[in-house]
């Protein structure tokens, strides 16, 4: 049997190799054999222990899997606290990354050497928790508490060489890890250098702890982790002792551990690691892309091509005319000189993307060798259909031909070629060279390995990339309809935009409903609402007219400096928009409702309920393969607070049978709006959760 933890003995040091792929995280049997190897060690009278870890990485953590299980002998603080008190010189030798309880247990070594590609970072705050086997109080002991708080409240990853100034590495050495580790054990032990126990130096610094815990929490908007892990440091400047700190972290770290907060963000850690998987995927090849075109150079096409072009790929860009052209490549290169100034992309690498990467072109002969297309221009069917019936002509056999389209129907479009099975959606969420949200819409005819195409370009592209049906508005715009609907019913009833938007972004949203019109651009919606009213809408609909009042003054919001919000340059945000009471009176007296007031509470409630009987009823038709898609979709793509795991998430910690109960009640009112979703019933009828439906694919 492989060993977890392989022991071996190089002259007068032992040396301990992880072996616990994928990441060496440091689940029970690491641990315990972590543990047993320094017993070894001391018995077997070696002056040093050399820990490292096999494969791609150092540990890169708890094993977080545990998470909400018994936890079983040796935790992991006991285990730092043993190798820190070990009367041997302790080494650990880092690379890949040392993350949360990883970068722990090289914290209770004595010291610290790194490859230089090496990351360090304690990222509990992520996953809703704290560090809690010592990093708190050994972190700011060694690097100070301000430089401590930073590093623990942000969560981020530290590179070799910031961490080496930082102090938290002692060297930085390139080469194999263990032959590094070993030099350095051997250097330390030559040169008389003394055992050196983090947790035997005197408290840090002490800082206005009350101040920094009200601003983090202020800046979480609602994250609870990184306010409790500054009173962890805290504990670590004003207890008597490392010991009192220890229990203290314990104890605020079992806090976190037992928050919905750690359960929504764990969900949200595995769900953006799982959307990915599909059946239907296993063992298809994607098909090779080594150079796409992206056709239509405006705002989203530009993004398109950035992140494309970010990815390494080379772009053809295909517009109607040189002047749009060059004007598309003026848009590129804002966005990478924005890349450059961010610190996320080398000047060298930007003066080569747009010397040698892009290609402009306005004749469609140019896409003759690509091997994937994205289509950006003018969300209209008959121009889309014209788009691609030319591709149909032009491109090689075997390219794929993608749609940007945010709603219309991909069946549709593939029809306007011979080659339906080489057509699929990938809705890119504005700028698309930020935002990680990518739908891969999937058609009637859509290959397999156009699929997996999609899903291969979106990980290229460092996406977060999901499985979508056809219908209008796929997974999110779908949600997002329904729920902004919701809103305005509640403005036609009673509340103001403004106490719905507040209260939704004390619920966590970085923004309420309203701002986030304002910021896309109210014209859109209006586009959307006149389109449907074409079409012909169900009489039972009620429609808020005060966004087509605004439109129609020519208010579309940030863009024209008003809408709901009047926005004045140079300052952030917006103030409400005064005459929109007035508008809101004329709606409701041209309705003769009575308008009453709405509680923060059921609002969010209301519109929460709205989000999740929709994407129930999203996945209930298969547009969404499994509730957590529709999660990663809100997540990545609509600023749902990840610390809530997502609407079904939540749904799930809310309690189903509440939620339909609340949905038949609000039917009695507007039983067209609150139909509730046949899935949602069935669960209920079932007892059985959302998540249990995710479990269902892995069984
Ligand atoms: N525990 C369990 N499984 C983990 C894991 C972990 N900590 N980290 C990764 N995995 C799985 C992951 O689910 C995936 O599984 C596979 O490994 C590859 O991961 C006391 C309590 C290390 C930067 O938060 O940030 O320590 O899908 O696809 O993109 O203070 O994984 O293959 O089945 O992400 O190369 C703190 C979390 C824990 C680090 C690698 N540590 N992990 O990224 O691969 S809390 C973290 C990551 C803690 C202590 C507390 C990333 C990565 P599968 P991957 P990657």
């Amino acid at each position: 049997m492989t060993q977890v933890v392989e022991y071996e003995q190089v002259g007068d040091i032992a040396v301990l190799a992880a072996n616990n792929p994928p990441v060496n995280a440091l689940g029970v049997d690491l641990r315990r054999g972590l543990q047993s190897g320094i017993e070894r060690a001391e018995r077997d009278g070696v002056r040093a222990v050399l820990i490292y870890g096999l494969g791609r990485t150092y540990f890169a953590g708890a094993d977080i899997r545990e998470f909400g299980k018994p936890p079983q002998d040796p935790w992991l603080p006991a285990l730092c606290n043993r190798i820190e008190a070990s009367p041997l010189l302790v080494v650990s030798a880092i690379h890949g990354t040392a993350l949360g309880g990883g970068l722990e247990v090289a914290l209770a070594s004595h010291y610290r050497v790194a490859v230089p590609g090496a990351r360090v970072g304690l990222p509990e705050v992520h996953v809703g928790v704290i560090p809690g086997a010592g990093g708190t109080q050994r972190l700011p002991r060694l690097i100070g508490v301000d430089a401590a708080l930073e590093v623990i409240t942000s969560g981020r990853h530290i590179q070799a060489a910031e961490a080496l100034e930082l102090g938290i590495l002692d060297k930085v050495q390139d080469g194999d890890p263990r032959e590094v580790g070993l030099a350095y054990a051997r250097h330390l032990l030559d040169s008389g250098a003394p055992r050196r126990a983090i947790g035997e130096m005197p408290p840090p610094q002490p800082v206005d702890f009350d101040a920094v815990h009200d601003a983090i929490l202020q800046k979480g908007r609602g994250q609870l982790s990184p306010a409790i892990a500054v009173r962890a440091v805290q504990a670590a400047c004003q207890l008597p002792s490392f010991a009192d700190g220890m229990t203290r972290e314990r104890e605020l770290f079992m806090e976190a551990l037992n928050s919905d907060q750690r359960k929504g963000m764990i969900h949200a850690f595995f769900a953006e690691r799982a959307v990915g998987k599909l059946p239907e995927l296993q063992g298809i090849e994607p098909r090779g892309v080594h150079r796409i075109a992206v056709i239509g150079g405006g705002t989203m096409g530009a993004g398109i091509a950035t992140s494309a072009l970010l990815a390494g790929l080379p772009v053809v860009l295909l517009e109607m005319s040189t002047d749009m052209a060059i004007a598309a490549k003026e848009r590129i290169a804002a966005n990478l000189a924005g890349a450059v100034k961010r610190g996320k992309l080398s000047q060298d690498v930007h003066d080569d993307i747009l010397e040698n990467k892009l290609e402009l072109a306005t004749g469609y002969g140019a896409l003759a060798g690509v091997d994937l297309v994205v289509e950006a221009v003018f969300e209209d069917m008959e121009i889309k259909k014209q788009v691609f019936a030319q591709l149909d002509e032009v491109c090689k056999s075997g390219a794929v031909l993608a749609t940007n389209t945010s709603y219309l129907d991909i069946n549709e479009i593939a029809a306007a070629t011979n080659r339906p099975w080489d057509v699929i959606g990938l809705h890119f969420f504005s700028p698309a060279h930020v935002m990680k949200l990518l739908e891969v819409v999937v058609g009637d005819q859509t290959a397999a390995d156009v699929v997996a195409t999609g899903f291969a370009l979106g990980h290229r592209m460092r996406k977060v990339s999901v499985r979508a049906g056809v219908c209008d508005g796929f997974i999110g715009n779908r949600i997002l309809s329904t729920y902004r609907t919701c809103a305005d019913h509640m403005v036609l009833d009673g509340a103001s935009p403004f106490q719905i938007d507040t209260a939704l972004t004390e619920f966590g949203f970085a923004m309420g409903p309203f701002a986030v019109a304002d910021l896309a651009g109210l014209d859109i919606g209006w586009a959307v609402r006149k389109r449907k009213r074409a079409e012909g809408m169900d009489p039972r609909t009620r429609e808020s007219h005060v966004a087509d009042k605004l439109c129609e003054a020519g208010h579309f919001g940030q863009k024209t400096g008003k809408g709901f919000y009047v926005y004045e340059k140079g300052r952030r945000g917006g103030t409400p928009n005064p005459d929109v009471e007035q508008l809101i009176a004329d709606d409701r007296a041209a309705r003769g409702i009575t308008p009453r007031t709405f509680t923060n509470d059921e609002i969010v409630r209301r519109y929460m309920i709205a989000m999740v009987n929709e994407a129930a009823k999203v996945v209930g038709e298969g547009i969404a393969r499994r509730p957590l898609d529709v999660d990663v979709t809100l997540l990545y793509g609509y600023g749902f607070p990840r610390y809530r795991g997502g609407p079904l998430k939540w749904a799930d910690m809310a309690g189903l049978s509440g939620i339909l109960a609340d949905i038949r009640t609000w039917s009695e009112q507007d039983a067209f709006f609150w139909q509730p979703a046949p899935l949602l019933e069935q669960l209920v009828a079932e007892g059985r959760t959302f998540d249990d439906l995710n479990r269902q694919d892995d069984a």
